[in-house]
């Protein structure tokens, strides 16, 4: 009988780094592309990586790239990426010093960072008490409020009755939305345009609020027509430092859902750029921010800017900020977590050139309906001022659990019209079949003349698709 063959693991030295490692060893409680952009910055900083996985996951890149990994449940996200014990379960059996969150799932869950912090682990993001009151969009409005940034005018505070939502319309004066305050990011939100409206839809978007987020807290603004979405993003380290990195243009939405990102903004000016991110940071400086957030803004014709909410996580857009200030923000994140100083100052953040992403989803590109599947032919684009992120790779099967953001098409030029070229070609050599993905919408988002002229707000996106269905 031929003897055992014993595996042999070599003890390669890690390759040397430029810098102590922040961690020696990070969990990522996340999935898809997020998961292994953590992945990668935890590989250029010399951290070891731990991947949790859903038995859907089972054969996901960002499995295969992590040094170790964890099955954490089956498909289903409550069984698995939201199932707080599993995820610290697998912290301790790995010994994971710290778990960054990634965006969605735990992301702004301040009991999951709570329970981190007992298990004496270190949550990558903010402490529990900023993702809480930051969680809680009247509690953050009051916040803002006192510290004098500024806000759409509307309700102070919650309004608990039909009568006080009455009264207040009248002295907003209509149209005015309805807006939950455990929700966020476009859910529990209903637009009155009149008295008659609104006793039905205050009652509907408490009810929606107490089904979706457990909470039927309400508070009202006057809605503001045809906005855009301008955002900042804010580094902050346990020092007090805190810097901006500029502006993200995100007003191509559909329902809520971000389709097109940008920075900088093609809509605004030199003097309003430096009035909104100065604001952003007196934001993130009145709660003691640390770590990546984002502060968004909606602004109206006339340049008037007011704060919306803040986001207490790294975002899914934050390559397009890193493509034009040349700052990794996730390396950042986990350098702040280990009490590390920020690595740049205010000075130091230019921002330079135009980068514009592009959210390939697995659905009809027309219809917007989901469609799950194996990919069965993959081409990347490549080539000057394209990066791809994405978990995505030939024969993967695309899950119809998660959502179906499978890439992001970041493309950086010397100005918009240079990423705006790149984005057109990359889009062009951009392969995948065997599931419809969105990007032929985005092609065609890239030729209209409104897109180009940079004269959208966050209704475009409306007027576009019926522009399309008048088409068909
Ligand atoms: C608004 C608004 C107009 N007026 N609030 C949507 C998501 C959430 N972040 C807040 N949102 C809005 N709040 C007032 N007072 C319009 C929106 C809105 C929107 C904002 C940004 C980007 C896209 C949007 C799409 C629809 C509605």
């Amino acid at each position: 009988m031929t003897a055992a063959i014993k595996r042999k693991t070599l003890k390669v030295p890690a390759a040397p780094h430029a810098e102590e490692p922040p961690f020696k060893k990070v969990l990522i409680a996340n999935r898809g592309e997020i998961a292994l952009r953590v992945i990668l910055a935890c590989k250029e900083l010399g951290i070891q990586t731990v991947a949790v996985y859903s038995e859907a996951d089972r054969n996901s890149l960002h499995v295969r790239f992590a040094d170790e990994e964890v099955c954490i449940g089956p498909a289903p996200s409550a069984k698995s990426y939201l199932n707080i014990p599993q995820v610290i379960a697998a912290a301790e059996v790995t010994g994971a010093e710290a778990i960054h969150p990634g965006y969605g799932f735990l992301s702004e869950n301040a009991y999951f960072v709570e329970v981190c912090q007992a298990c004496g682990i270190n949550f990558i993001g903010p402490n529990p008490e900023i993702i809480r009151k930051m969680g809680n969009k009247a509690q953050a409005k009051a916040t803002m409020q006192a510290a004098g940034i500024p806000l759409m005018p509307g309700s102070d505070g919650l309004v608990e009755t039909v009568d006080e939502a009455l009264a207040n319309a009248e002295q907003i004066g209509y149209p005015v939305i309805v807006k939950a305050s455990a929700g966020g990011g476009g859910r529990g939100m209903r637009i009155c345009n009149n008295a008659e409206e609104l006793p039905e839809l205050y009652h509907t978007a408490r009810s929606e609020a107490k089904i979706a987020f457990g909470d039927d807290a309400v508070y009202m603004e006057k809605y503001l027509l045809e906005p855009r979405h301008i955002e900042v993003q804010i580094m902050g380290d346990l020092y007090g430092n805190i810097v901006h990195l500029g502006e993200r243009e995100c007003s191509i939405q559909r329902r809520h859902q971000k389709l097109i990102e940008e920075s900088p903004s093609g809509a605004i000016t030199q003097e309003l750029r430096e009035r909104i991110c100065a604001m952003a940071v007196k934001a993130a400086r009145a709660v003691g921010y640390y770590n990546a957030g984002t502060i968004e803004f909606l602004l109206d014709k006339r340049g008037d800017f007011f704060f919306m909410e803040m986001n207490t996580r790294v975002q899914v857009e934050h390559p397009v900020t890193e493509m034009v200030t040349g700052i990794d923000i996730v390396k950042e994140q986990l350098r702040i977590a280990a009490g590390q100083r920020l690595t740049f100052t205010q000075a130091d953040v230019v921002q330079r050139g135009h980068a514009i992403e592009c959210r390939i989803n697995a659905e009809d590109p027309w219809k917007f309906t989901p469609c799950p599947g194996r990919i069965t032919a993959l081409n990347f684009p490549g080539g000057p001022g394209i990066r791809v992120d994405t978990a995505m790779y030939q024969d993967a099967v695309i899950p119809p659990t998660y959502d179906s953001m499978v890439a992001k098409l970041i493309a950086y030029g010397n100005n918009r019209t240079e990423a705006l070229a790149r984005m057109r070609r990359a889009l062009d050599t951009l392969v995948i079949e065997g599931v419809k993905t969105t990007a032929p919408l985005h092609r065609k988002i890239m030729d209209h003349p409104d897109f180009i002229s940079g004269g959208f707000s966050t209704k475009w996106m409306e007027t576009f698709m019926a522009e399309l269905d008048a088409e068909r």
